[in-house]
């Protein structure tokens, strides 16, 4: 059976593309999630790709993909900073989970250099734009095989 790798969305990330595409860039998150597909596709994993604005949503997920999935790559956007639900989530469940940004939030405002749930993840990565999400697939794709 095909293993399952999740890539789950926090808030605001909806609307990606028209969101400060100067920041974040000029791609939809259909179009990342294309582009995470075709690379799931090709390491021979299949995808949930979701998206939320609702913090629970993402803590149900995260437990969901703890039953039924191989890795987690995660984009909480500002529950990243905020979210001591996301941090407990994640260190309920066993399989490895990646922290992913579009941007360097470590070159950006302060608020975003503190994130409550990097303690409780195998790794982060951030400042790559779109390919953030895919060097966390690939990176769960090492860990899990
Ligand atoms: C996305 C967000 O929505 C912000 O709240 C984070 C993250 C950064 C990103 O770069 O993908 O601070």
């Amino acid at each position: 059976m095909t293993s399952t790798l999740y890539v789950l969305n926090g808030p605001n990330l909806n609307a990606l593309g028209k969101r400060e595409p100067g920041i974040y860039g000029g791609q939809t998150l259909a179009d990342i999630e294309a582009l995470c597909r075709a690379e799931t596709d090709r390491l021979g994993y299949g995808l949930e790709f979701r998206q939320s604005n609702h913090e629970g949503f993402l803590v149900d997920w995260i437990h969901e993909a703890g039953e039924r999935g191989a890795g987690i790559a995660i984009n909480a956007g500002a529950y990243t900073h905020t979210s001591i639900a996301l941090h407990d989530a994640i260190r309920a469940i066993k399989i490895p989970v990646v922290e992913v940004h579009l941007s360097n939030v470590h070159a950006r405002e302060e608020f975003r250099h503190a994130s409550r749930i990097a303690p409780a993840v195998k790794g982060v990565i951030c400042g790559f734009g779109a390919q953030s999400y895919i060097l966390a697939l690939n990176a769960l794709a090492t860990i899990t095989t």
